[in-house]
């Protein structure tokens, strides 16, 4: 027995390499991160010349842009790409057309601070065996209704790499996510797989390019379906392959997510997310 987790819970996240919590937050804590990220999207409107919209494999179209680069130690907005009309108009408010807010509300805003650094979370974490966990990048997901796009199979290590290898993510269904309104997929044992690619800064660290290790697809076949109520937590180890489809229904499927890595493992200095001036911390308040 964990300090929060079952053994059965840590037998089966140390098997599938994902673990699906129920009840983990409560339905206000939810509804309250919901208000505050709707309020984050209105203040944080970028001008239609910094906006960056994010494509079906869940890569920014623009990884050139600073704007993205930068985003670390930012609260930024990323639009979907049917968000635009055929003359690059929005055709819906801002805050209704965004994709994401990234990558460091935890740190800069004080309700997903507070949301993101629970001691019931800190339990977890060291139920897995994190030693020193540091919260790297946070992440609100839209998945709004009709455009929410599709998130293609990928794992966490491969753009947030660090050796060892040491990110975990820890998702947040702030909405009930179904099959119906993109809900995530992730492949049992998948987390026992090589990493099959790395996303790193180009020499010049002005985009993103994809270091292909191997060029096999991850097997899609035995994928499970991780339907997940209002306030369930998914943890997934950062090699896990996983994905979301797009939301084709009329719900929205908000969601959270928090990638924390060991601050003892080397970051190394390509990773595209770099905060120069924002020192990382931890899960407990103090
Ligand atoms: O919420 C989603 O659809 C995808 C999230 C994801 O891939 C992640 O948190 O690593």
């Amino acid at each position: 027995m964990g300090k929060y987790l079952t053994e059965g819970q840590l037998q089966s996240f140390r098997d599938d390499g994902f673990l699906v919590v129920p009840n983990f937050v409560s339905d206000q804590h939810c509804l309250q991160l919901r208000e505050r990220a709707m309020k984050l999207a209105e203040l944080h409107v970028p001008s239609p010349e910094e906006a960056t919209v994010f494509t079906a494999d869940g890569k920014p179209q623009h990884t050139s842009d600073d704007y993205f680069l930068t985003s670390g130690e930012q609260i930024r907005c990323f639009f979907e790409k049917d968000a635009f009309d055929e003359d690059g108009n929005l055709r819906a408010e801002p805050h209704l057309a965004l994709n994401k807010l990234g990558h460091a509300m935890h740190d800069l805003d004080p309700v997903f601070d507070s949301f993101s650094r629970t001691p019931e979370l800190a339990a977890v974490a060291s139920d897995i065996g994190m030693r020193d966990p540091v919260l790297l990048q946070s992440m609100y997901i839209f998945k709004q209704p009709h455009i929410g796009g599709e998130v293609t199979c990928h794992t966490d290590h491969t753009y947030l790499w660090t050796e060892p290898q040491s990110v975990v993510g820890f998702w947040f269904a702030i909405d009930d996510a179904t099959n119906e309104n993109g809900c995530m997929w992730a492949l049992p044992g998948g987390h026992r797989l090589p990493v099959r690619s790395r996303s790193r800064l180009n020499e010049s660290r002005t985009a993103t390019v994809m270091d292909v290790l191997d060029p096999e697809p991850y097997p899609l076949d035995n994928l499970q379906c991780l339907e997940a109520k209002r306030g369930t937590l998914v943890l997934l180890d950062g090699a896990v392959p996983h994905l979301s489809a797009a939301n084709t229904s009329d719900k929205p499927r908000h969601a959270y997510t928090i990638h924390a890595i060991d601050g003892a493992a080397r970051y190394p200095d390509d990773n595209w997310l770099q905060r120069p001036t924002l020192p990382l911390r931890g899960f407990s308040l103090n």
